[in-house]
């Protein structure tokens, strides 16, 4: 009974101190441009902590030529398959409604110069997530990252 109370006080003081170690939410800037990589690969949180990404594109081309997007999804989905599946989806700016269940947060696609949010809270479940830019061969040239939850 007694280890136990000290268990719980114990687990209740690293609380605190991860507390203090990670603040409330973070804002993550990222910028992708003509060359088709992400500034930023990888993104690092604590369940359950809210994150603000703000995606700016700083190229040129226009946009239906080189434009980009963010998109994170769920554990277990991989960031080719989606944009494979996403290629044919032009009309939809390649974030086809169909693969709606696989994103926990977006941010859509934008033209030069442009730049969108997303505001979301990490899952709460430790673990590699993945994000990527669904325009067509984006991802495979490696315009991806993950986010780190633990
Ligand atoms: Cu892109």
């Amino acid at each position: 009974m007694k280890s136990k109370q000290i268990a719980l006080t114990s687990l209740l003081a690293f609380c605190a101190t991860l507390s203090v170690a990670a603040p409330d939410g973070k804002t993550i800037m990222i910028s992708g441009g003509d060359s088709m990589k992400y500034t930023v690969t990888k993104i690092e949180a604590s369940p359950g902590q809210k994150i603000v990404v703000v995606l700016k594109n700083d190229g040129n081309m226009p946009k239906e030529a080189m434009g980009h997007n963010w998109i994170l999804l769920k554990a277990g989905e991989d960031a080719q398959a989606y944009a494979n599946a996403a290629v044919t989806a032009k009309a939809e700016n390649y974030q086809p409604k169909s693969l709606a269940s696989k994103v926990i947060a977006s941010i859509g696609l934008l033209g030069p110069k442009e730049s969108g949010k997303a505001s979301f809270t990490a899952p709460t479940a430790p673990g590699t997530y993945a994000y990527l830019c669904s325009f067509p061969a984006h991802c495979q040239v490696g315009m991806k990252g993950v986010l780190v939850v633990k």
